[in-house]
């Protein structure tokens, strides 16, 4: 059954990408602006640091009932009981996620490459990300760029919730919605911007544009 995914801007957070303020600053000042789920990508961090920063992010989260979700840790995630967890190619295979996870509520899987569609691992996905649409400095070790020809592609093909993400921003936001997005995720354009706040708001602006 088709998961429901009402949420239009997704802020994908590290403390390292977080260039003007405390990440838990910018967490909160974009939910302000109109981040509605939030996801931690520690990809440095030990365990024992990404469990601390999940769950004082999440107590951040928690005021606004905004949900948390893991990036490709397992343990982290169900121990600080987060909302869900994302996965890459490369990553704990979302088939495995199921085992171990019973009552898991919102499993993400990024599409990488064209041969990830109709798999067992796409269609146990609660959304599915779309990575990258544009090349982007922030992640290098992309396949393909999907564009926005790769938006329509995978829009035709899926009714799951789809979430762009790949150098997004206030120029080409509003392009990724028309071809088919449900979400945008971001990194640097919240942060790395001086006011996470009007960085959301601009983005959200261009989401609900007619
Ligand atoms: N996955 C695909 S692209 C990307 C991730 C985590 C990084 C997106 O960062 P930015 O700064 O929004 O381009
Ligand atoms: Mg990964």
């Amino acid at each position: 059954m088709q998961k429901h995914f009402p949420y239009k801007l997704y802020l994908v957070i590290s403390e390292e990408a977080c260039l003007h303020h405390h990440f838990l600053e910018v967490a909160e000042r974009a939910i302000i602006g109109g981040v509605d789920i939030v996801q931690l990508r520690e990809k440095n961090a030990s365990t024992k640091e990404f469990q601390q920063k999940a769950l004082r992010l999440k107590e951040v989260l928690d005021k606004y009932n905004v949900p948390l979700i893991i990036n490709d840790n397992l343990k982290v995630a169900k121990q600080v009981e987060a909302y869900g967890i994302h996965v890459g190619t490369s990553d704990i295979p979302p088939t495995q996620i199921r085992e171990k996870w019973k009552n898991l509520a919102c499993l993400g899987y990024s599409i990488e490459d064209n041969k990830q569609f109709n798999s067992e691992e796409f269609k146990t996905a609660d959304y599915l990300g779309i990575s990258p649409v544009f090349k982007t400095p922030t992640k290098t070790d992309t396949i393909i760029e999907w564009g926005l020809s790769g938006v329509k592609k995978i829009r035709s093909s899926t009714d799951k919730p789809l979430v762009a993400i790949g150098n997004i921003n206030t120029t080409n936001a509003h392009q990724v919605i028309k071809a088919g997005a449900n979400c945008l995720a971001v990194v640097s354009a919240i942060c790395a911007a001086k006011c996470p706040t009007l960085a959301a708001e601009k983005l959200r602006n261009e989401i609900e544009k007619l």
